[in-house]
């Protein structure tokens, strides 16, 4: 009997930490180039509006890259009545990592693309969702 309550207990303790995490990370995409994994985190899924997006990019070795120049596009192909719109967002450079406001400014379908450019070389990784 005691056992089970002490079961019980730790069992909602761990939910508890287990949604804390969850909430903190609400959203987060991995992708993978040649040379890089880039992460995508979000304090939202992608929703329509303007979206605050950290990016961390790393190499093969799981090293922080901080010194590469990032660019983001995000393109919504034609629609019934609506040609297609493609936007360049601004990466800004923070600590260890990059942060973007991602303007989503309608549903859709959403293809975005992470240039990554270092030593002269762009690498892309790309990714789409429907709002
Ligand atoms: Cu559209």
């Amino acid at each position: 009997m005691r056992n089970a309550v002490l079961k019980g207990f730790i069992f909602v303790i761990l939910s508890f930490l287990l949604f804390a995490c969850a909430k903190k990370e609400a959203y987060k995409k991995e992708l993978e180039t040649q040379s890089y994994k880039v992460v995508i985190i979000s304090e939202k899924p992608p929703f329509v509006g303007i979206n605050r997006w950290k990016i961390y990019v790393y190499d093969k070795n799981g090293n922080p890259v901080t010194d590469a120049k990032l660019k983001i596009n995000g393109y919504m192909p034609p629609m019934p009545g609506m040609p297609e719109m493609s936007f360049d967002y601004p990466v800004e450079k923070v600590k260890d990592h990059y942060e973007s406001d991602i303007n989503l400014n309608m549903g859709g379908t959403w293809q975005i693309i992470v240039f990554i450019e270092k030593d002269g070389k762009v690498e892309k990784a790309k990714f789409g969702f429907n709002l």
